[in-house]
């Protein structure tokens, strides 16, 4: 599971991934890959009660890539190879570098239309591909004309200016898709319009508006966020005085590199269960449908091997109670089997035998 930041030269990719990791971890030749922490209010709160020796936070990748229009040869190459196996893919906009909104929506424009160019190429190659291959072996006609049609309905759309995310797609055209593509326009996509301190402080609002009503305007319900990316990199290497400085003179609760983590780790289908106790209070991530055993391989191999059942109890719950006893007392603390579907925010304790 991996999130990869795709955008225009110099939008402030490699500047955003310092917002997850601190800059002076980035190294900036467009392969850094940032482990990001996944915030989560629970997990402090779950600290305060256990006071353990460490806490652990869920993580998610989230990689800096090189830029989308460029020209030369081998970092197209290096783009396509490094995008091709992306879950999610993070648009970043260099809205620092503009003047006004007008200009803002012209890079998203611009950016969008360089995703539809790059899919009508695959489109267009593949379907000259067939036509070759169909010249030669008329018989292959049938098996290929779903693909054929699949891929023409696909064009209409492009051609349109349009995402074919919007397409109603039945479930044979879902799996030749998966299998043979990996279409920019279908990619699940957060848009991060990356704006200057000045602008964040002062225009926040009214650029959200143009973009909301840009982004409605071309009918894409991709999130979005403003971001001052620069500012929110440079605070990951200081002190955490600073940060709150920072957030107060900005008026936020929070970096919005949170929201923009959250949000990814939502895109990727991804739930986080926790485990405590006084040397770890831990967040672990799980794809959202998984098993109690799925769970308890995160935490370890032996533990799904092993696997007899799961104590398990809402975070929310054991945060009011206090205490697992207290959980367990009350008969809060249910046992869960081997088909359990662990939900987010659930504390488990996995029972095993090996
Ligand atoms: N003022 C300001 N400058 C920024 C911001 N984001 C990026 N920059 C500056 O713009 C320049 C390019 O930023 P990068 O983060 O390297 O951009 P990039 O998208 O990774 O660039 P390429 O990988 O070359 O395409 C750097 O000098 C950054 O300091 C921002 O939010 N505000
Ligand atoms: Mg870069």
């Amino acid at each position: 599971m991996k999130a990869g930041i795709i955008g225009l030269a110099s939008s402030g990719k490699t500047t955003l991934t310092g917002a997850f990791t601190g800059k002076s971890r980035i190294t900036g030749k467009g392969s850094d890959i940032a482990i990001a922490k996944v915030p989560d209010e629970r997990l402090y709160e779950l600290e305060k009660l256990y006071s353990p020796e460490k806490i652990t936070p869920a993580t998610i990748q989230i990689e800096d890539l090189p830029p989308l229009n460029t020209r030369i040869k081998e970092e197209k190459l290096k783009f396509f190879d490094k995008t091709k196996n992306l879950d999610v893919q993070i648009l970043c906009i260099g809205g620092y570098r503009c003047y006004n909104t007008e200009e803002i929506l012209k890079e998203l424009a611009t950016l969008r239309f360089e995703l539809i160019i790059n899919d009508l190429d695959v489109i267009t190659k593949r379907l000259e591909k067939i036509e070759i291959e169909l010249k030669k072996f008329p018989k292959m006609k049938p098996e290929r004309e779903s693909e054929i049609k699949l891929l023409n309905g696909i064009k209409t759309y492009l051609e349109e200016e349009k995402f074919p995310s919007l397409m109603d797609l039945d479930d044979n055209s879902k799996k030749l898709l998966k299998n043979n593509y990996n279409f920019f326009t279908l990619r699940l996509s957060i848009y991060v319009i990356n704006i200057s301190s000045e602008d964040y402080m002062n225009k926040r609002q009214a650029i959200e508006d143009e973009v909301r009503q840009y982004m409605a305007s071309v009918g894409d319900s991709s999130p979005f966020l403003l971001m001052d990316a620069l500012t929110e990199a440079d605070i990951m290497d200081i002190d955490g005085e600073e940060i709150g400085e920072f957030l107060k003179v900005f008026g936020l609760k929070e970096p919005a590199k949170n929201k923009l983590i959250r949000k990814v780790y939502q895109l990727l289908g991804l739930i986080t269960f926790f485990t405590v106790g006084e040397d770890e209070v831990r967040a672990w991530n799980i794809h959202r449908g998984d098993t109690a055993v799925s769970a308890a391989g995160a935490i370890h191999s032996d533990l799904a091997r092993g696997f007899i059942r799961a104590e398990v109890v809402e975070a929310d719950l054991l945060l009011k109670l206090g205490s697992l006893n207290t959980a367990k007392s009350q008969g809060k603390l249910r046992l869960e089997g081997k088909n359990y579907i662990v939900k987010d925010g659930d504390i488990v304790h996995i029972l095993f035998n090996v």
